[in-house]
């Protein structure tokens, strides 16, 4: 198996790795200050020229960039290029209103699918896989993210999107796919078809996947694994920044790289702004170093994770942050307790009688929030005495609020009716007007 893709810059000793960020920031502040009047504007509201920004520690003079900078300057207006250089756009969708647009120059798509053919050897991808992805084509940027990965690679790729799953299963069997891509709730629903339509894992030649887009945790990786028969990794990355592709875990499984090179990682405290130390979680903050059509200095990407301190046995040099428990935003403030739905995934998951399929739903009645959760259980069970529902009702709802520390209800429905999804999983309603 082909270890790495670009062993001088993924095994770069750490010394060289500095110099050469260093030099990739001096040069994008410079960008940025020429070039975004926006960014412009900031470092001389603070005293600064294109020239103070020497040292990695210099970074703490400058200041955040966060989704709503790039709301307020909607569509291009932090665009660095004229757009007769840029070659690409993608748009993320927000809670609210109008997309963000994001903006590539041929020389930006060129790093992308660097760093994607480098997460893509990292799960085993070689020129001779048939790569099955079925992330979403289109402004989302799953779909061509992983496209130009793999071509970058050599492999062949199967540009299925998402949707029309019994067909995805019949390609995958008659095609051979190799590698599966897309998100984590979409591998789990594949699992779930395939077992329907008779097709076992066996059936399958699958032997390694990325999952990401979404969080996702340990259990339901162990559950894609099994399911479907492959090595299931991580894979982190933000239209913001670029889209697929910042991070990715390796074969060791525990952490994902991120490519240095061209990411700038920094861990804070959401509330404060101050920067926190590896092994402390906290908001992760990027800042771009070789993005020619939109660099983002000190990005707030709203995701927690940590950096994780230490080597790596496989040999990468770039630090790695802990898999993400969610996003300052997703997290649900529940009568002054902070919930993650990764928190109650990770219970579910431990009890085998349910699914993995979920929704979290809260209500605001008179002065106090409602948690409730609905899980789905497994056909054999649901069939099973009332007596022996109510008890995994019970059970499911004790130790859920072991775990979170507030009362919360729980309701057992019926296998597949909660809706699944292509793309990322909904998994909670909040009916609260906050
Ligand atoms: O989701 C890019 C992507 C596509 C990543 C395919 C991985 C695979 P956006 O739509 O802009 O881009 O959403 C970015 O999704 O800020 C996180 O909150 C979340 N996210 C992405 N990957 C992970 C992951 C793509 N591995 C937002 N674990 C990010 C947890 C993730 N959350």
């Amino acid at each position: 198996m082909t270890l790495y893709w670009n062993e001088k810059y993924e095994c770069m000793p750490r010394s060289e790795l500095r110099a050469l960020q260093e030099e990739r920031l001096r040069n994008t502040v410079r960008r940025v200050y020429y070039e975004v009047p926006f960014y412009r504007r900031a470092l001389q509201e603070r005293g600064l020229g294109p020239n103070d920004i020497q040292t990695l520690e210099d970074l703490l003079k400058l200041p955040f960039t966060t989704k709503n900078d790039l709301r307020d300057n909607y569509p291009y207006g932090l665009f660095a290029v004229p757009l007769s250089e840029v070659v690409r756009l993608h748009a993320s969708s927000g809670t609210t209103g109008k997309p963000t647009v994001v903006g590539y120059t041929r020389q930006d798509l060129d790093v992308w699918a660097e760093v994607m053919a480098r997460a893509l050897t990292c799960c085993g991808a070689t020129k001779q896989s048939m790569i099955h992805n079925a992330y979403g084509y289109g402004l989302f940027t799953g779909g061509l993210g992983v496209h130009y990965g793999a071509e970058r690679i050599g492999a062949s790729v199967i540009p299925v999107s998402g949707g029309h799953t019994k067909r995805q299963i019949m390609i995958m069997k008659d095609f051979g796919s190799t590698i599966l891509t897309c998100t984590p709730s979409y591998a789990l629903y594949l699992a779930e078809v395939m077992e329907e339509m008779g097709i076992s894992k066996d059936d399958l030649k699958l032997k390694g996947g990325l999952f990401g887009a979404e969080p996702f945790s340990l259990k339901m990786r162990d559950q894609i694994e099994r399911r479907l028969g492959l090595m299931a990794l991580d894979i982190y990355g933000l239209s913001e920044i670029i889209g697929p592709g910042v991070a990715v875990e390796c074969p060791v499984k525990d952490g994902l790289h991120i490519w240095e090179d061209h990411f700038l990682v920094e861990i804070i405290d959401p509330e404060t702004g101050e920067q926190l130390p590896p092994g402390n979680y906290g908001e992760l903050v990027i800042t771009t170093l070789t993005k020619e059509a939109l660099p983002l200095i000190r990005y707030r990407t709203r995701d927690i994770t940590m950096i994780q301190p230490g080597d790596c046995p496989c040999g990468r040099t770039h630090q790695k942050i802990a898999r993400f428990v969610g996003r300052t935003d997703d997290m649900l403030v529940i009568r002054g307790v902070n919930v993650f739905p990764s928190q109650i995934e990770e219970v579910l998951l431990r009890i085998n009688q349910t699914e993995p399929h979920y929704l979290i739903i809260v209500e605001r009645r008179g002065q106090l929030d409602e948690l409730e959760v609905w899980v789905e259980v497994s056909e054999h069970v649901f069939t099973d005495a009332v007596r022996g529902l109510e008890h995994l009702e019970g059970q499911i709802r004790r130790e859920i609020e072991e775990v979170l520390g507030i009362s919360v209800k729980v309701k057992l429905v019926e296998p597949k009716t909660i809706e699944r999804s292509e793309g990322k999983a909904k998994r909670v309603i909040d009916h609260r007007q906050l």
